[in-house]
């Protein structure tokens, strides 16, 4: 098992391979599609990556987690040799529209990413979102999709992981 130059988790099975019950007792394993989190280079909060891990999970997919504090240009690294489903960015610090910013600006000037499914959550700025955010200046710079702190933003999250195209791995 390859781990990530300084990464928090790795999925526990080589390859994405998971165990899937069978009902007859004998496992099987299907090999499951791999979601990117990270944090971004200014931000060390870490239980944000570890919620956004779990959730994600839930949906059926392998986690590769970074970590916090990841420099822009390891993270686009770790995006072209993985070729995630999707990648999913949290920051808390009140960096994270900046920081995401200029990221986005990065991957989405990479040939390969150009479609690559990106995301951005959390506590994007320090004003608690009452200036209206910065969605639409994420989304206008190349994110899918923006999901500042808000009751209804997990379910929307949610939402938008369920709505990604699965592909067949053999
Ligand atoms: C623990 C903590 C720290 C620890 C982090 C330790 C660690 N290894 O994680 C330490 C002490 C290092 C720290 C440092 C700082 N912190 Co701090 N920290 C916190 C604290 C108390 C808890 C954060 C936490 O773990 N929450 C638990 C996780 C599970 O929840 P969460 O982070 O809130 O994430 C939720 C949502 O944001 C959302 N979410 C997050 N990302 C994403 C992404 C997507 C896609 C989606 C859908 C949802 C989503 O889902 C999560 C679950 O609901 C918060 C205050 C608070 N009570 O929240 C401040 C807080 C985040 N910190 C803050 C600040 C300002 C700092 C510092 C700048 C302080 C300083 N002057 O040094 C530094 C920044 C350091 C850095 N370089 O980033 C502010 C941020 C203010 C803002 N954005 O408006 C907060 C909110 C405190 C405050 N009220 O002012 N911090």
């Amino acid at each position: 098992m390859t781990l990530p130059a300084r990464g928090l988790t790795e999925p526990a099975q080589a390859g994405g391979a998971s165990p899937v019950g069978t009902g007859d007792g004998a496992p099987r394993h299907r090999r499951r599609e791999t979601v990117l989190v990270s944090g971004l280079a200014s931000d060390s909060h870490t239980w944000n990556l570890v919620f956004l891990q779990l959730l994600i999970e839930e949906h059926g997919y392998d986690v590769v987690n970074l970590g916090p504090c990841v420099p822009d240009e390891l993270l686009i690294r770790e995006c072209l040799e993985r070729a995630p489903a999707m990648l999913v960015l949290s920051s808390v610090n009140g960096h994270g529209h900046q920081d995401g910013l200029r990221l986005i600006g990065k991957l989405r000037s990479e040939s390969g990413l150009r479609t690559l499914p990106a995301v951005i959550g959390g506590k994007l700025g320090i004003t608690g979102g009452e200036d209206g955010g910065h969605a639409a200046e994420l989304v206008a710079a190349g994110f899918d999709s923006v999901f500042e702190d808000g009751a209804r933003e997990i379910a929307a999250f949610r939402r938008f992981i369920g709505g990604i195209p699965r592909r067949e791995l053999s």
